[in-house]
């Protein structure tokens, strides 16, 4: 009998690259998706997968859908990717966020522990736990400090995971990844506002992109091969937490540079703070301002990720360098603009 796999959050970034992903490997995928008035999936279209998931609705804030979707799906497998994701927003809805990110998690859980105790669970933890970091590189040992309302919900999402597991050993695993990203990223994340600001650009729809702190660093990898990493931590004997990352740092800055090279654009920097500005060589035309809304009220300066215990465990290893995966989101970038052209 093939194994059956409820992904939440399916219609986001990880959901659909990990549906791909199991649906290869044999499994029936149920997709819970919390409904919306834009029900287009584009996601999943884009991978061809729409039709072989199943989708059933299920809100991570409503106790009764969770337990019912549970009782009705019946998995072997549970992939919680279901969260309030954008850190920026939870500084604005921070009740919203926590309800979602923390007490979601709890929800699936308790309905798991009480009507399905023997499911795998996979909740998705994140770099943002380390935050205002004390070590360089983080591991599995490394003290959190989170900076972000959504830091913080996550930090109880890990952390009841693993009191689960403890308290009524459950098979429930905590995967903290550090960014990733992918031509299916959200246009309100820095990598893919960057690489979709630059295709259009390129084709003259717009003039220049508006950034914040552009001295962030972060440890950014390809989201398609992370979803493998959430899988392999489920097909262990026991389980585990384990960080996925690529063990590289980069700045916003190097991102944008790197992202309009391949559109054939050099970029240098003149000003500073608030007045940055990136400058296109060849023309002289301001590319980068920076707008002060893009800021947050408090910063994670620098993630760089030591994925060691999932390299020596899991067998897992990231592949695609920074310059390859910044390529393959503004070349798939230029041709969604140049189709929207047409
Ligand atoms: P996305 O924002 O692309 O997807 C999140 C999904 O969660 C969306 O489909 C969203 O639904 C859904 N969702 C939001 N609120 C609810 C709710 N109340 N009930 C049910 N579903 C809900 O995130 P990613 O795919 O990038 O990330 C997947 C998970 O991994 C998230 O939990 C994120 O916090 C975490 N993570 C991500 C990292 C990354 O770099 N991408 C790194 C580390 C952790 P809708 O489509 O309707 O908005
Ligand atoms: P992050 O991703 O907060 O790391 O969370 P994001 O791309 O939003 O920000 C990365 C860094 O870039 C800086 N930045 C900007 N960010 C956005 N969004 N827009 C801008 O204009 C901008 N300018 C500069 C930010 O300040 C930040 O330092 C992502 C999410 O996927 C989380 O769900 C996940 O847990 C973490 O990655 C790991």
């Amino acid at each position: 009998m093939d194994k059956v796999a409820l992904i939440t959050g399916i219609r986001g970034q990880d959901g659909a690259y990990l549906a791909e992903f199991l649906l290869k490997k044999g499994y029936k995928v149920y997709g819970a998706d919390r409904r919306s008035a834009d029900s287009t999936n584009w996601r999943l279209k884009e991978l061809g997968i729409d039709k072989e998931v199943e989708i059933v609705y299920m809100d991570l804030l409503e106790l009764t859908n969770v337990i019912k979707t549970i009782e009705q799906v019946k998995p072997d497998e549970v992939y919680n990717l279901a969260a309030q994701s954008f850190v920026g927003v939870s500084f604005q809805q921070p009740i919203l966020t926590s309800d979602v990110n923390a007490l979601g998690v709890l929800r699936l859980l308790e309905a798991i522990r009480l009507f399905s105790p023997h499911v795998k669970f996979y909740q998705a933890s994140t770099s943002e736990l380390f935050g205002k970091v004390c070590e360089i590189p983080q591991t599995e040992k490394t003290p959190f400090y989170p900076r972000s309302p959504y830091g913080v919900a996550k930090l109880f999402g890990h952390w009841i995971t693993v009191n689960y597991r403890e308290a009524y050993n459950m098979f429930a695993c905590s995967g903290i990844l550090f960014n990733h990203e992918s031509p299916l990223r959200g246009l309100e994340f820095v990598t893919r506002k960057i690489t979709y600001g630059v295709a259009r650009i390129r084709y003259g729809l717009q003039d220049k992109i508006f950034l914040g702190n552009l001295d962030a660093k972060r440890d950014w990898g390809y989201a398609k091969e992370y979803v493998e990493g959430m899988w392999l931590m489920l097909q262990q004997d026991s389980p585990g937490d384990y960080i996925l990352a690529t063990g590289e740092t980069h700045s916003v800055k190097e991102f944008v540079e790197c992202a309009f090279a391949v559109a054939g654009y050099n970029i240098y920097w003149e000003g500073e703070g608030l007045n940055t500005k990136g400058i296109d060589k060849k023309t002289g035309k301001i590319m980068i301002e920076i707008s002060p809304k893009f800021y947050r009220p408090s910063e994670v300066d620098i993630l760089i990720g030591n994925p060691k215990k999932a390299k020596e465990k899991l067998g897992w290893m990231p592949k695609t360098k920074f310059e390859d995966l910044v390529r393959i989101m503004v070349e798939a970038d230029l041709n969604r603009v140049q189709r929207e052209l047409k």
